[in-house]
């Protein structure tokens, strides 16, 4: 009887192991990136940057060549940076998507084309956390469906 009621559960379990187990990148904590960014005549080294939600983000820039300038899409961050000094920004990364930075001084011919990318990466463990939520609510919900905790008198019959 028991082992019955248990077993009718196992859909549920089988699902939360699942959820658990997708072998996907797991950040328990928000982390700090710190990137040294190099601008010159005409792209940013790195071109990329890939960073989860909630992470801190502490970029310094440097020119090497001429004066360039940094502006990150979406956030709405703008700094100039001139050869020799280096800049500093930092951001918390919330929100979710690929965002553009782009040079905002012109530095010459292919000054348009000075682009880079911040990739902002939804934060598993928190998807994880509310997938398995649902799913043992389900469970539950079904098992009290199924196997309700008393059953009137009156219907019981010997
Ligand atoms: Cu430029």
């Amino acid at each position: 009887m028991k082992r019955d009621r248990l077993l009718s559960l196992a859909p549920f379990v089988g699902l939360a192991l699942v959820i658990l187990l997708i072998p996907l990148p797991l950040t328990v904590k928000p982390v700090t990136h710190v990137v040294t960014m190099t601008a010159d005549q005409f792209a940013f080294d790195p071109p990329v940057l890939r960073v989860n939600y909630g992470d801190r983000v502490r970029l310094t820039l440097q020119a090497t060549d001429v004066v360039h300038g940094f502006y990150l899409d979406g956030y709405g961050i703008e700094t100039r940076v001139e050869p020799g000094i280096s800049q500093q920004i930092e951001f918390v990364a919330d929100q979710i998507g690929k965002y553009r930075f782009r040079c905002s001084v012109s530095c010459g011919t292919l000054h348009p084309f000075m682009i880079g990318e911040l990739v902002v990466n939804p934060n598993l463990t928190f998807a994880r956390a509310v997938g398995l939520t649902a799913v043992i609510l389900a469970g539950t919900l079904f098992y009290l469906r199924r196997f309700p905790p008393r059953e009137p008198r009156e219907h019981t019959t010997a």
